[in-house]
């Protein structure tokens, strides 16, 4: 049945929604230690019913600004809720994670793709990424978390992102991970100002030039918020727009918060692109 899911999403011609997991401990039930699985479960699955592929698990620990949490409490956060959600639901599971022991723990558990922000260039993610059947995405992202929206500088944009995915594709490649399995990223926020995250959007389909398929994230982002004058949670018709250009413009995986109004806006756009 994964093996099935999995190559339905390779097959599909019209784009896939990853809806976003956040898994991190209820600050409301025992000052920030205990995790709700229950929670976290009936979150779940509520994307699957509102119609996304993947859904993308994470413990918040390569967030900037987030506070480092040991590789322990990142398995106890994870672990569950991926066999969790690999049981009750038929639907592609991603982890978002830069460790290779939770990129191996997930992919037993029952996630079928490594989202790693840092794209396999941490120690050992590379070697546990190529041990793994699974899909990968290799994100760009310029500096460290901590302190990448300090300065942000590019060269040339978007060229200097798909030259950093390019390289970090040769790696895989060279380590022995097959093309089939990668999946490219801009890292749209990820030492990048919004000027940096428009000019991206604005010229999304030069990653073409990677023949791989292309997932976007822009749900929520304070680029959106520094358009449109929104807080983080008023932000949903702004990422709409942005993920419609991208969609528009070539990407396969739209990364999001707001599943239900991202498959309908995909309805819209499939419609139009196949009429006539
Ligand atoms: C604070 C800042 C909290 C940024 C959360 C974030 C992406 C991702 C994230 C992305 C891929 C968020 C981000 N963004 N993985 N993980 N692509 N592949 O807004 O754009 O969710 S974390």
């Amino acid at each position: 049945m994964r093996q099935a899911a999995k190559k339905k999403l390779a097959d599909t011609k019209s784009p896939a929604v990853m809806g976003v997991l956040n898994v991190t401990p209820d600050s409301f039930s025992d000052g920030g230690q205990f995790l709700d699985e229950g929670d976290a479960l009936r979150r779940a699955a509520a994307m699957v019913d509102a119609g996304a592929h993947i859904i993308d698990v994470g413990g918040e620990s390569t967030r900037p600004g987030a506070q480092k949490i040991s590789l322990q409490e990142e398995l106890d956060r994870i672990i569950p809720v991926v066999a969790g959600i690999a049981k009750r639901f038929d639907v592609e599971l991603s982890v978002d994670s830069s460790k290779p022991e939770i990129m191996r723990a997930a992919v037993a558990a029952g996630a079928t793709m490594i989202n790693d922000v840092y794209a396999l260039r941490r120690p050992g993610a590379m070697q546990a990424a190529a041990s793994l059947n699974s899909m990968i995405v290799l994100m760009h992202m310029q500096g460290q978390p901590d302190s990448m929206q300090e300065a942000p500088h590019y060269n040339t944009l978007p060229g200097d992102v798909i030259d950093f995915l390019a390289e970090r594709v040769s790696a895989c490649v060279a380590s022995g991970i097959e093309r089939e399995r990668l999946i490219v990223d801009p890292g749209f926020g990820f030492g990048k100002n919004d000027r940096h995250n428009v000019e991206i959007l604005a010229k999304l389909e030069q990653f073409a030039d990677l023949r791989l398929p292309l997932l976007v994230g822009l749900s929520r982002k304070k680029t959106l918020g520094n358009l449109t004058g929104r807080s983080v949670q008023d932000r949903g018709a702004a990422g709409i727009a942005a993920a419609v250009i991208a969609v528009q413009k070539g990407a396969s995986i739209v990364r999001t918060h707001d599943v239900a109004a991202t498959i309908d806006a995909l309805a819209v756009i499939r419609a139009v692109a196949t009429s006539g």
